[in-house]
């Protein structure tokens, strides 16, 4: 791996970060994408769409039961900590973590606040639109193998609370996104293959206000040309040396 120079940040710096599932790849996690990814497994749209849950709520139970189990084994990696260092060193000013990850590592690394821009993995909630409990999501990490749960109130099928595909994503945190991004001087994607949208298109909305913009991934992800810098690599290698810890003998971090 080429030599990794620290991220030459500043007092007046304001960092945004992006993650993808490629960080989570260094706990185990397997991605989407790319060689043994999810999604060669299975159709995504059978997966990660309301029709494909509508069509077979058990299949989509056995997937993300799964997922579960795999996430709640899995233990945050060196990517995961050094974001929750940096993220603690800068303060919540001058550093916000996006996620499109739902397997809750972030957070367990002692990342906080984190933005789900796809949900969580370890919440349910009524897939019925009109059920008050479908506005009530509980924390959940069972597996469900024998058939999908329903809801107390309506009888439907509950279903994972993960954003799919053709499902708006919070508008609430997506209002954060694109406030962060508007303030931002550096906007660092890490492990994604930028192939999602709306958070693929982040990188646009940091280039407009002037800020840096650094790719890090195993490989170029679709919108690397989008980017000023781009670090290949793994997230849990190129992290600690992109953020080298900011403590030095006798001085506070931040
Ligand atoms: C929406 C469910 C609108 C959760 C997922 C333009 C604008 C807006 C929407 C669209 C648009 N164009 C198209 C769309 C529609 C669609 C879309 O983007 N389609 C794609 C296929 C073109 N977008 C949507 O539908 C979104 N909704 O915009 O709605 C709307 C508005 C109003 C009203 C109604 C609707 C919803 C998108 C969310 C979909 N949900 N999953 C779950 O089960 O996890 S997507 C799925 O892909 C996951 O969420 C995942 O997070 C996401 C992105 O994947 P990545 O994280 O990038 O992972 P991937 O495997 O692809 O890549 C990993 C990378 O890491 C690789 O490059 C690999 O090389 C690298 N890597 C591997 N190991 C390492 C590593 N890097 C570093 N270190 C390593 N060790």
């Amino acid at each position: 791996m080429a030599s990794i120079v620290p991220a030459p940040l500043t007092a007046q710096d304001r960092v945004v970060v992006l993650t993808g599932a490629g960080i989570s790849a260094d706990s185990g996690i397997a991605t989407f994408r790319g060689a043994g990814g999810l999604w060669r497994q299975y159709d995504v749209f059978d997966l990660a769409s309301v029709a494909g849950f509508e069509r077979d709520p058990g299949l989509v139970w056995q997937f993300i039961g799964g997922r579960r189990s795999r996430a709640e084994a899995a233990t945050p990696n060196a990517g995961h900590l050094t974001l929750a260092r940096l993220g603690r060193e800068l303060g919540p000013e001058r550093f916000t973590l996006l996620t499109q990850n739902v397997d809750g590592l972030h957070q367990r690394a002692g990342s906080e606040p984190v933005y789900e821009l796809h949900g969580s993995l370890f919440r349910t909630r009524c897939s019925a639109p009109d059920c008050p409990a479908a506005r009530q999501p509980f924390s959940d990490n069972r597996d469900y193998p024998l058939a999908p749960p329903t809801c107390a109130h309506c009888g439907a099928p509950l279903r994972p609370d993960v954003v799919w595909f053709g499902e708006a994503l919070a508008a609430d945190v997506l209002a954060v996104a694109e406030q962060v991004i508007q303030r931002c001087t550096w906007f660092f994607a890490v492990g994604t293959s930028g192939t999602v949208f709306p958070a693929a298109a982040f990188v646009e909305l940091a280039l407009a206000v002037g800020a840096h913009t650094v790719l890090v991934n195993r490989e170029p992800a679709e919108n690397v040309s989008r980017f000023e810098q781009f670090v290949e690599g793994r997230a849990a290698e190129v992290l600690p040396l992109l953020f080298p810890d900011g403590r030095r003998a006798g001085q506070d971090a931040g």
